[in-house]
Protein backbone atom coordinates (compact mmCIF):
# COMPACT_ATOMS: atom_id res chain seq x y z
CA UNK A 1 0.00 0.00 0.00
CA UNK A 2 2.66 2.47 0.58
CA UNK A 3 4.08 1.70 -2.70
CA UNK A 4 1.03 3.14 -4.30
CA UNK A 5 1.39 5.76 -2.26
CA UNK A 6 4.28 6.48 -3.02
CA UNK A 7 3.68 6.54 -6.91
CA UNK A 8 0.65 8.39 -6.81
CA UNK A 9 2.53 11.03 -4.87
CA UNK A 10 6.19 11.03 -6.25
CA UNK A 11 5.06 10.01 -9.57
CA UNK A 12 8.31 7.38 -10.08
CA UNK A 13 8.30 3.74 -8.00
CA UNK A 14 10.28 3.57 -4.72
CA UNK A 15 13.41 1.79 -4.23
CA UNK A 16 12.53 -0.08 -1.39
CA UNK A 17 9.52 -0.62 0.64
CA UNK A 18 9.83 -2.48 4.27
CA UNK A 19 7.11 -3.68 6.69
CA UNK A 20 8.10 -2.82 10.51
CA UNK A 21 6.08 -4.26 13.49
CA UNK A 22 4.55 -1.82 16.31
CA UNK A 23 5.14 -3.02 19.76
CA UNK A 24 3.09 -4.14 22.85
CA UNK A 25 4.81 -4.42 26.36
CA UNK A 26 4.06 -7.68 28.40
CA UNK A 27 6.08 -6.67 31.27
CA UNK A 28 8.48 -3.84 32.86
CA UNK A 29 7.21 -0.48 32.30
CA UNK A 30 9.39 2.79 32.87
CA UNK A 31 12.68 0.13 33.80
CA UNK A 32 14.26 0.93 30.16
CA UNK A 33 16.01 4.17 31.37
CA UNK A 34 16.73 2.52 34.64
CA UNK A 35 19.06 0.03 34.19
CA UNK A 36 16.52 -2.75 34.11
CA UNK A 37 14.68 -5.47 32.22
CA UNK A 38 11.98 -5.55 29.73
CA UNK A 39 9.96 -7.75 27.94
CA UNK A 40 8.10 -6.45 24.52
CA UNK A 41 6.85 -8.22 21.72
CA UNK A 42 6.29 -6.96 18.43
CA UNK A 43 2.85 -6.64 16.86
CA UNK A 44 0.88 -8.17 13.60
CA UNK A 45 -0.03 -4.14 13.10
CA UNK A 46 3.04 -1.66 12.09
CA UNK A 47 4.42 0.65 9.24
CA UNK A 48 4.70 -0.18 5.59
CA UNK A 49 7.65 2.37 4.72
CA UNK A 50 8.32 3.09 1.05
CA UNK A 51 11.74 4.88 0.16
CA UNK A 52 14.09 6.47 -2.16
CA UNK A 53 17.24 8.49 -1.74
CA UNK A 54 17.50 11.72 -3.22
CA UNK A 55 20.90 13.30 -4.32
CA UNK A 56 19.59 16.65 -2.54
CA UNK A 57 19.07 17.42 0.73
CA UNK A 58 15.54 17.67 0.27
CA UNK A 59 13.16 15.24 2.22
CA UNK A 60 9.31 14.98 1.36
CA UNK A 61 7.20 12.71 3.28
CA UNK A 62 3.43 11.61 2.92
CA UNK A 63 1.47 9.50 4.84
CA UNK A 64 -1.93 8.15 4.40
CA UNK A 65 -3.12 9.83 8.24
CA UNK A 66 -2.16 12.91 6.63
CA UNK A 67 -3.69 14.74 3.55
CA UNK A 68 -0.46 17.13 2.55
CA UNK A 69 2.82 16.08 1.91
CA UNK A 70 5.26 17.58 4.29
CA UNK A 71 8.88 18.69 1.97
CA UNK A 72 11.40 19.41 4.82
CA UNK A 73 15.35 20.19 4.43
CA UNK A 74 17.69 18.52 6.43
CA UNK A 75 18.71 21.45 8.16
CA UNK A 76 15.43 21.68 9.56
CA UNK A 77 14.90 21.46 13.55
CA UNK A 78 11.93 19.88 14.66
CA UNK A 79 8.83 21.37 14.98
CA UNK A 80 6.59 19.42 16.57
CA UNK A 81 5.10 17.94 12.70
CA UNK A 82 4.42 14.39 12.30
CA UNK A 83 7.20 14.15 9.59
CA UNK A 84 9.52 15.13 12.09
CA UNK A 85 10.04 11.45 13.24
CA UNK A 86 10.74 10.14 9.45
CA UNK A 87 12.99 13.80 9.05
CA UNK A 88 15.08 13.15 12.26
CA UNK A 89 15.88 9.49 10.88
CA UNK A 90 17.22 10.56 7.62
CA UNK A 91 19.78 13.35 9.31
CA UNK A 92 20.75 10.63 11.78
CA UNK A 93 21.00 8.26 8.72
CA UNK A 94 23.65 11.01 7.36
CA UNK A 95 25.49 11.15 10.56
CA UNK A 96 26.25 7.54 10.96
CA UNK A 97 26.62 7.61 7.02
CA UNK A 98 24.13 4.92 5.68
CA UNK A 99 22.68 7.51 3.65
CA UNK A 100 23.82 10.99 2.00
CA UNK A 101 21.40 13.40 1.16
CA UNK A 102 18.01 13.53 1.49
CA UNK A 103 15.00 11.35 0.40
CA UNK A 104 11.24 10.92 -1.17
CA UNK A 105 8.96 8.75 1.82
CA UNK A 106 5.74 7.18 1.41
CA UNK A 107 4.14 5.66 5.10
CA UNK A 108 1.31 3.65 5.49
CA UNK A 109 0.30 2.17 9.15
CA UNK A 110 -2.23 -0.08 10.50
CA UNK A 111 -1.34 1.12 14.44
CA UNK A 112 -3.72 3.39 16.02
CA UNK A 113 -2.68 6.74 16.88
CA UNK A 114 -1.98 7.90 20.43
CA UNK A 115 -2.44 3.84 21.60
CA UNK A 116 1.30 3.89 23.10
CA UNK A 117 2.02 0.76 20.19
CA UNK A 118 5.49 2.68 19.17
CA UNK A 119 4.39 4.09 15.47
CA UNK A 120 6.43 6.24 15.88
CA UNK A 121 9.73 3.83 17.26
CA UNK A 122 8.43 1.43 14.02
CA UNK A 123 8.80 4.81 11.28
CA UNK A 124 12.18 5.79 12.67
CA UNK A 125 13.57 2.29 12.96
CA UNK A 126 12.01 1.10 9.69
CA UNK A 127 13.95 4.21 7.37
CA UNK A 128 16.76 3.59 9.12
CA UNK A 129 16.98 -0.07 7.89
CA UNK A 130 15.88 1.29 4.69
CA UNK A 131 18.81 3.80 4.56
CA UNK A 132 20.85 0.80 5.74
CA UNK A 133 20.33 -1.99 2.94
CA UNK A 134 20.32 1.04 0.44
CA UNK A 135 24.10 2.14 1.27
CA UNK A 136 24.90 -1.83 2.38
CA UNK A 137 25.51 -0.80 5.53
CA UNK A 138 27.28 -3.09 8.49
CA UNK A 139 25.12 -1.30 10.96
CA UNK A 140 22.99 -4.61 13.41
CA UNK A 141 19.62 -4.15 14.30
CA UNK A 142 20.66 -3.02 17.24
CA UNK A 143 22.70 -0.29 16.35
CA UNK A 144 19.85 0.72 14.28
CA UNK A 145 17.86 0.57 17.73
CA UNK A 146 20.57 3.33 19.02
CA UNK A 147 20.52 5.44 16.51
CA UNK A 148 16.79 5.29 16.52
CA UNK A 149 17.02 6.42 20.64
CA UNK A 150 18.89 9.01 19.31
CA UNK A 151 16.62 10.43 17.17
CA UNK A 152 13.75 10.58 19.46
CA UNK A 153 16.16 11.83 22.63
CA UNK A 154 18.16 14.45 20.69
CA UNK A 155 16.21 15.65 17.56
CA UNK A 156 11.98 15.03 19.04
CA UNK A 157 13.18 15.85 22.51
CA UNK A 158 11.68 12.62 24.11
CA UNK A 159 13.87 11.28 26.75
CA UNK A 160 12.65 7.80 26.03
CA UNK A 161 14.76 4.24 27.08
CA UNK A 162 15.67 1.74 24.54
CA UNK A 163 13.07 -0.80 24.45
CA UNK A 164 10.36 0.37 21.95
CA UNK A 165 13.27 0.87 19.49
CA UNK A 166 14.85 -2.74 20.24
CA UNK A 167 11.42 -4.33 19.90
CA UNK A 168 10.59 -2.60 16.50
CA UNK A 169 13.85 -3.91 15.24
CA UNK A 170 14.38 -7.13 17.04
CA UNK A 171 11.27 -8.53 17.81
CA UNK A 172 8.83 -10.45 15.43
CA UNK A 173 5.12 -11.42 16.28
CA UNK A 174 5.07 -14.33 18.68
CA UNK A 175 8.11 -13.66 20.25
CA UNK A 176 8.87 -11.85 23.31
CA UNK A 177 11.72 -9.44 23.68
CA UNK A 178 13.59 -9.98 27.23
CA UNK A 179 15.89 -7.57 26.88
CA UNK A 180 18.70 -6.61 29.59
CA UNK A 181 18.78 -2.59 29.33
CA UNK A 182 21.64 -2.21 30.91
CA UNK A 183 23.67 -4.20 28.27
CA UNK A 184 21.30 -4.89 25.68
CA UNK A 185 21.89 -8.56 25.84
CA UNK A 186 18.80 -9.90 24.76
CA UNK A 187 17.31 -13.83 24.42
CA UNK A 188 13.90 -13.86 22.07
CA UNK A 189 11.35 -16.26 24.18
CA UNK A 190 8.43 -17.93 21.43
CA UNK A 191 5.42 -17.28 23.09
CA UNK A 192 2.27 -20.17 24.02
CA UNK A 193 0.51 -20.97 21.54
CA UNK A 194 -2.86 -21.62 23.73
CA UNK A 195 -2.82 -18.01 24.64
CA UNK A 196 -3.37 -14.71 22.95
CA UNK A 197 -1.96 -11.14 24.41
CA UNK A 198 -4.68 -9.46 23.62
CA UNK A 199 -4.40 -5.23 23.02
CA UNK A 200 -7.25 -3.04 24.39
CA UNK A 201 -7.08 0.48 23.88
CA UNK A 202 -8.92 2.36 26.91
CA UNK A 203 -10.01 5.24 24.96
CA UNK A 204 -7.91 7.35 26.53
CA UNK A 205 -5.76 8.62 24.24
CA UNK A 206 -2.21 10.07 24.82
CA UNK A 207 1.32 12.23 24.03
CA UNK A 208 4.15 10.96 25.16
CA UNK A 209 6.12 14.66 24.69
CA UNK A 210 2.81 16.00 26.48
CA UNK A 211 5.16 15.95 29.95
CA UNK A 212 4.05 13.66 32.31
CA UNK A 213 6.61 10.87 31.35
CA UNK A 214 8.92 13.65 31.80
CA UNK A 215 8.14 14.25 34.93
CA UNK A 216 8.79 10.36 36.25
CA UNK A 217 12.30 10.57 34.43
CA UNK A 218 13.65 13.06 36.23
CA UNK A 219 12.06 11.86 39.30
CA UNK A 220 14.22 8.97 38.36
CA UNK A 221 17.06 11.45 37.69
CA UNK A 222 16.80 12.90 41.47
CA UNK A 223 17.45 9.27 42.88
CA UNK A 224 19.84 8.37 40.45
CA UNK A 225 21.75 11.69 41.40
CA UNK A 226 21.55 11.14 44.75
CA UNK A 227 22.58 7.48 44.76
CA UNK A 228 25.02 8.11 42.52
CA UNK A 229 24.37 5.64 39.90
CA UNK A 230 22.15 4.76 37.21
CA UNK A 231 20.59 1.23 37.35
CA UNK A 232 18.17 1.90 40.48
CA UNK A 233 15.99 -0.80 39.20
CA UNK A 234 18.77 -2.97 40.87
CA UNK A 235 18.30 -1.35 44.20
CA UNK A 236 17.89 -4.39 46.94
CA UNK A 237 15.61 -3.60 49.52
CA UNK A 238 17.89 -2.69 51.85
CA UNK A 239 19.14 -0.19 49.68
CA UNK A 240 15.49 0.86 49.00
CA UNK A 241 15.21 1.44 52.76
CA UNK A 242 17.88 3.18 53.18
CA UNK A 243 16.07 6.27 50.85
CA UNK A 244 13.58 6.39 53.57
CA UNK A 245 14.83 10.59 54.20
CA UNK A 246 13.41 11.18 50.63
CA UNK A 247 10.04 11.94 49.69
CA UNK A 248 6.92 9.07 50.09
CA UNK A 249 6.94 9.98 46.16
CA UNK A 250 10.51 9.36 45.16
CA UNK A 251 10.60 6.55 47.55
CA UNK A 252 7.55 4.55 46.12
CA UNK A 253 9.50 5.76 42.18
CA UNK A 254 12.22 3.35 42.90
CA UNK A 255 9.99 0.76 44.57
CA UNK A 256 8.21 0.69 41.59
CA UNK A 257 11.44 0.34 39.59
CA UNK A 258 13.14 -2.34 41.65
CA UNK A 259 10.45 -4.54 42.12
CA UNK A 260 9.01 -4.31 38.22
CA UNK A 261 12.32 -5.53 37.14
CA UNK A 262 12.63 -7.99 39.44
CA UNK A 263 8.55 -9.10 38.22
CA UNK A 264 10.03 -9.24 34.59
CA UNK A 265 12.94 -11.19 35.18
CA UNK A 266 10.41 -13.60 36.88
CA UNK A 267 8.20 -13.19 34.03
CA UNK A 268 10.39 -14.45 31.29
CA UNK A 269 11.67 -17.13 32.95
CA UNK A 270 7.48 -17.95 33.30
CA UNK A 271 7.27 -17.52 29.84
CA UNK A 272 10.41 -19.82 29.10
CA UNK A 273 8.65 -22.86 31.48
CA UNK A 274 5.28 -22.24 30.02
CA UNK A 275 3.73 -21.14 33.47
CA UNK A 276 0.84 -18.47 32.12
CA UNK A 277 -0.45 -18.49 36.12
CA UNK A 278 2.44 -17.34 36.97
CA UNK A 279 2.84 -14.96 34.52
CA UNK A 280 -0.87 -13.65 34.70
CA UNK A 281 0.02 -12.74 38.66
CA UNK A 282 3.05 -10.79 37.65
CA UNK A 283 1.15 -8.69 35.05
CA UNK A 284 -1.37 -8.17 37.87
CA UNK A 285 1.00 -7.20 39.86
CA UNK A 286 3.02 -5.09 37.52
CA UNK A 287 -0.54 -3.04 37.24
CA UNK A 288 -0.74 -2.44 40.75
CA UNK A 289 2.13 -1.08 41.11
CA UNK A 290 1.98 1.57 38.02
CA UNK A 291 -1.33 2.29 40.25
CA UNK A 292 0.20 2.78 43.56
CA UNK A 293 3.57 3.23 43.33
CA UNK A 294 4.58 4.98 39.82
CA UNK A 295 1.29 6.56 39.46
CA UNK A 296 0.83 6.25 35.78
CA UNK A 297 -2.55 4.63 35.59
CA UNK A 298 -5.88 6.40 35.13
CA UNK A 299 -9.24 5.04 37.09
CA UNK A 300 -10.60 4.15 34.16
CA UNK A 301 -7.92 2.21 32.49
CA UNK A 302 -7.61 0.31 36.33
CA UNK A 303 -11.54 -0.24 35.62
CA UNK A 304 -10.67 -1.76 32.40
CA UNK A 305 -7.14 -4.06 34.16
CA UNK A 306 -10.27 -5.42 37.02
CA UNK A 307 -13.15 -6.36 34.70
CA UNK A 308 -10.71 -8.09 32.36
CA UNK A 309 -9.26 -10.45 35.09
CA UNK A 310 -13.22 -10.40 36.70
CA UNK A 311 -14.12 -11.65 33.21
CA UNK A 312 -11.30 -14.63 32.73
CA UNK A 313 -8.21 -13.25 31.58
CA UNK A 314 -5.00 -14.77 33.63
CA UNK A 315 -3.30 -11.13 33.82
CA UNK A 316 -3.65 -7.89 32.38
CA UNK A 317 -2.10 -4.59 32.87
CA UNK A 318 -1.58 -1.35 31.10
CA UNK A 319 0.93 -1.27 29.27
CA UNK A 320 3.09 1.79 28.01
CA UNK A 321 4.58 5.19 29.20
CA UNK A 322 1.04 5.39 31.04
CA UNK A 323 -1.56 8.12 31.36
CA UNK A 324 -3.83 6.30 28.56
CA UNK A 325 -3.42 3.95 26.31
CA UNK A 326 -3.85 0.26 25.84
CA UNK A 327 -4.06 -2.71 28.35
CA UNK A 328 -2.76 -5.67 27.84
CA UNK A 329 -4.47 -9.29 28.87
CA UNK A 330 -3.28 -12.98 28.60
CA UNK A 331 -6.43 -14.59 27.44
CA UNK A 332 -6.58 -18.80 26.60
CA UNK A 333 -7.67 -18.92 23.21
CA UNK A 334 -10.71 -20.56 23.35
CA UNK A 335 -12.13 -17.76 25.53
CA UNK A 336 -10.69 -14.86 23.62
CA UNK A 337 -14.63 -14.23 21.29
CA UNK A 338 -16.71 -14.02 24.81
CA UNK A 339 -14.07 -12.60 27.31
CA UNK A 340 -13.70 -10.04 24.76
CA UNK A 341 -17.26 -8.92 23.55
CA UNK A 342 -18.09 -8.98 27.88
CA UNK A 343 -15.19 -6.62 28.39
CA UNK A 344 -16.37 -4.32 25.79
CA UNK A 345 -19.74 -4.45 27.15
CA UNK A 346 -19.02 -3.46 30.39
CA UNK A 347 -15.90 -0.54 29.22
CA UNK A 348 -18.15 1.18 26.14
CA UNK A 349 -15.06 3.94 25.61
CA UNK A 350 -12.87 0.81 24.99
CA UNK A 351 -12.08 -0.98 21.70
CA UNK A 352 -10.12 -4.29 20.38
CA UNK A 353 -7.00 -3.18 18.50
CA UNK A 354 -5.70 -6.74 17.97
C1 LIG B 1 7.51 4.64 26.37
C2 LIG B 1 8.98 4.90 26.17
F1 LIG B 1 9.23 5.30 24.87
C3 LIG B 1 9.80 3.66 26.50
O1 LIG B 1 11.17 3.94 26.39
C4 LIG B 1 9.45 3.15 27.91
O2 LIG B 1 10.07 3.93 28.89
C5 LIG B 1 7.94 3.07 28.10
O3 LIG B 1 7.28 4.26 27.71
C6 LIG B 1 7.58 2.77 29.53
O4 LIG B 1 8.01 1.50 29.89
O5 LIG B 1 7.06 3.67 25.47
Amino acid sequence: MSEALFTSTFGTSPTLTQFTPGRVNLLGEHTDYNGGMVLPTALPMGVTISLSPRTDKNVRIISDKFDDMATRHLSDLSTDHWSDYALGAIKLANDAEPLIGGADIALTTTLPFGAGLSSSAAVIVGILKLCREIAASPLSDTDIAVLARRVENEFIGMPCGIMDQMAVSIARPGQALALDTKKLSYDLIDLPETYHMAVIHSGHFRKLSEGRYKTRKEECDVIKQALGRDDICLLTDKELAALSHMTDAVQRRAKHCATEHRRTVKGAKALQDGDMKNFGELMIASHASMRDDFDITLPAIDILVEDAVRLGAVGARMTGGGFGGCIVACVERTKLEPWTAALLSSNPEAFYVC
